[in-house]
């Protein structure tokens, strides 16, 4: 019998928010050019054993031969295998010259949310010491940048989920704003379908009858960016039938008086004709939520990345202060995260006016305590910078003159694509960490490879706000190494060296720890041995024997006087206006088998099968509007630029509507047509609605 060897390892899916646990075995039989794998999910406590089919198939990506192993330098526009000493000596090197000559802000740096808790606080330490710029930010801006900011504002903090999952199946009532969990988060459906099982009243909020929207009771396929003024008229509803929690306002929250004179000027036929929902439908889906004992809002990216995203969730949020519904069981909102690391990503200092633990940079006291942990002088911090976009805008103008990137591929996610890669073309350096090369890595001067999720140890915070360890389980590929070993090894060469002497992930966890203290996402009381130990911990964890903090506001919200606030009805502008030249709303989304700009899962043979290329979802009366056919190329044109997909006819979109998603870049690139337009209270750009134009594409 043929020898055969078995490697069993366990590993957490590098996708989406959720972070299922996973077991992969790897069988390596005699004589057999490649291992058979077998993936399985394990039991936790978020996906209950489930894996989605991307997590079933992450292995390939990161098995792939596509990986980088080596540090890549580009000669005369091609690039060249060089060595770790090499490739860090020339960054170090070009950082500096380009800082001596243009000051310390001519250097960006760009995160991600895929990164470990552990990477990305070492990234803005980095920024902050190694490199003394002002200017970081990264790519969670475009994903949980409105939700945060509206929960920060309303509640006190922003944690994506104030209640546990296990709590879904028994709320009386469910509304999904612009949320497709079926595909986008799909081993949580289970939670959904339970408590539609169990009687409750599933509204969703969608351009699209989507996956998720079949399980709904009341679907409102509202017209694209008008979801603010949907929440005022669902506010406006509860007020007229009697449905507010007058004790509970009383109690717990400020600010209802001025809502409630505001809500007198909206007018709920106006509301219907602007949103495209009837009269009759908001009053339904207003009284099915205020009527209910119990019930949870969850808002994600359709509602949110829109220039009033910020707006539009705080209004959503009203629905839930002003019915009392939040802080008791079955009673919550949640924003539904969307990266892997996509909550632990934004507490820890990558974002531009961030600390780690949620502090803020402009804050003095804040600014003190992390000082103090990394052995600097307060007035040695940079000031806070500007937002993602606005870093491009700033390289474009080329004010900053290299950039630094890891774990993003900006010049596909950015809105406004052809204007970003433009101006990453005209960088002086530029640095990309990836584990594949990007569209932007292709344009780097140095690339440098890091380990996949297989191959390295950190933690992440799930949508749950549940801190989860992964350990490592394979070796790193060639010279692969760790992102948080690249910022040591760098910030040595550029003179800070004894900032940066970790010798694992688990040494950075500690300083981390002690850094987000006090904070409002205290993760002090969480260590590597409580992780292994309990499985996961949800923050804030002040003390080692503290459990952790499942639901959120029971007692108090996390304003200093205990108070959630309401919102104060803003009447936005709304998304670009449609009109002869453009006359269509361009949104855009995802599909189940790929993941963002589709640089792991295109690389996947099981996923790309799935989806071999990008499309334009269009109602067949519209095509037949524009002499269109199924499966054509479509030629999609905004202001901005345009891209070109086929066509694929849907009755789910509605007629003024047509849907693309992200997940491929080139001429098939959504973003070469969104709108930059930016949301003044947390830069969220305008993605999620813009004036389109559409053509056979026939040359
Ligand atoms: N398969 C898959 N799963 C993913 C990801 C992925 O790339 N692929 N990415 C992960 C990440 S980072 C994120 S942020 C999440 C995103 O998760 P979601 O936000 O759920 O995903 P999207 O498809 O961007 O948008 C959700 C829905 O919003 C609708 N929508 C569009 N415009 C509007 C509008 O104006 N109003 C309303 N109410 N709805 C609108 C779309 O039709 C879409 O069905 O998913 C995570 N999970
Ligand atoms: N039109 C439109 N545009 C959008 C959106 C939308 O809905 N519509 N959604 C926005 C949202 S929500 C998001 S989150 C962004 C995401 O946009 P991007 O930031 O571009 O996300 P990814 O495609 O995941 O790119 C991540 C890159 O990092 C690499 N990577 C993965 N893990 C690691 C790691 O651990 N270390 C390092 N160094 N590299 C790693 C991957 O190989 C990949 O090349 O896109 C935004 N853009
Ligand atoms: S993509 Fe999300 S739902 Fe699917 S397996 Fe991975 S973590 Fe789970
Ligand atoms: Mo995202």
């Amino acid at each position: 019998m043929a020898m055969e060897v078995k490697n069993l390892v366990h590993s957490q899916c590098p996708f989406c928010s959720v972070q299922c646990k996973m077991q992969i075995e790897f069988t390596e039989q005699q004589g057999a050019a490649e291992a058979a794998i077998k993936v399985e999910g394990l039991m936790n406590k978020a996906s209950e054993g489930r894996l989605c089919v991307k997590g079933m198939n992450a292995y390939q990506h990161a098995t792939s031969k596509e990986r980088l192993t080596q540090p890549l330098i580009k000669r005369n526009g091609v690039f060249v295998q060089a060595s770790w000493e090499e490739a860090l000596f020339v960054i170090a090197s070009q950082l500096t010259a380009i800082q001596e000559e243009h000051g310390a802000d001519a250097v960006g740096v760009y995160g991600g949310g895929s990164l470990t808790n552990e990477t990305a606080y070492l990234l803005g330490k980095f920024a902050r010491v190694a490199l003394r710029t002002r200017y970081i930010d990264y790519n969670g801006r475009f994903c949980m940048s409105a939700a945060a900011s509206a929960a920060v504002k309303t509640f006190g903090v922003d944690r994506g989920l104030t209640n546990r999952l296990d709590e879904i199946p028994f709320t009386e009532c469910i509304i999904l704003a612009g949320t497709n969990i079926a595909e986008c988060q799909p081993t949580l459906m289970p939670y959904f379908t339970k408590a539609k099982e169990n009687g409750a009243a599933i509204i969703v909020i969608d351009p699209r009858r989507t996956a998720t929207a079949e399980l709904a009771d009341l679907h409102l396929k509202v017209k694209p960016g008008t979801d603010a003024l949907l929440a005022s008229g669902l506010l406006k509803a509860i007020v007229e039938e009697g449905g507010l929690d007058e004790a509970f306002i009383r109690e717990r929250t400020k600010g209802i008086a001025a809502v409630l004179q505001q809500l007198e000027s909206v007018q709920l036929g106006e509301v219907a004709q602007a949103t495209d929902i009837s009269e009759k439908d908001i009053r339904l889906a207003a009284s099915l939520y205020s009527k209910a004992k119990s019930g949870m809002i969850f808002t994600a990216r359709g509602v949110e990345q829109h220039a009033d995203g910020h707006i539009a969730v705080r209004n959503f949020l009203n629905l839930a202060l002003a019915t009392g519904k939040i802080g008791r069981e079955g009673c919550g909102y949640g924003a539904v995260t969307g990266q892997g690391n996509g909550q632990g990503g934004r507490e820890h200092g990558q974002k531009a006016d961030q600390l780690p633990g949620y502090r803020l940079i402009e804050n003095e006291q804040d600014r003190e305590h992390i000082a103090k942990i990394w052995g600097i002088e307060p007035e040695e911090l940079p000031r806070k910078g500007v937002s993602a976009y606005e870093m491009m805008e700033l390289i474009c103008q080329r004010d900053i003159k290299a950039l630094f990137i890891m774990g993003s591929n900006p010049i596909v996610s950015n809105p406004n694509a052809g204007y970003v890669e433009e101006g990453i073309r005209g960088l002086d350096f530029l640095v990309v960490a990836d584990m594949l090369m990007s569209e932007t890595a292709k344009l780097a001067d140095v690339v440098l490879p890091v380990t996949a999720y297989l191959e390295n140890e950190g933690t992440l915070t799930n949508l749950e706000g549940r801190v989860l360890l992964r350990e490592k389980a394979l070796p790193a590929p060639g010279e692969a190494r760790d992102d948080w070993q690249v910022l040591c090894a760098l910030a040595e060469l550029l003179g800070k060296g004894d900032k940066f002497a970790f010798h694992s992930a688990e040494s950075i966890f500690e300083e981390l720890r002690r850094a987000s203290q006090g904070g409002a996402a205290d993760y002090y009381g969480i260590t590597y041995e409580r992780l292994r130990k309990e499985e996961g911990i949800y923050w804030p964890c002040p003390a080692p024997e503290h459990p952790g903090t499942a639901r959120l506001f029971e007692e108090s919200f996390a304003h200093p006087d205990g108070r959630a606030v309401f919102a104060e009805l803003v009447m936005s502008a709304g998304s670009e206006q449609t009109d002869e030249q453009f006359p269509l709303i361009l949104t855009n989304g995802r599909l189940l088998p790929h993941y963002l700009t589709g640089v792991q899962t295109r690389r996947s043979h099981s996923l790309i099968a799935r989806e071999v290329a990008a499309v334009l979802e269009i109602h067949p009366q519209t095509a037949k509007k524009y002499r269109i056919a199924d499966g054509a190329l479509v030629e999609v044109q905004s202001r901005r630029g345009s891209f070109v997909v086929r066509s694929r006819f849907s009755k789910a979109i509605r007629e003024d509507t047509v849907f693309a998603p992200m997940h491929w870049g080139g001429v098939q690139n959504v973003n070469l047509s969104t709108n930059p337009l930016l949301d003044p209270n947390c830069k969220m750009p305008d993605f999620k609605a813009c004036a389109v134009s559409i053509r056979a594409y026939t040359d």
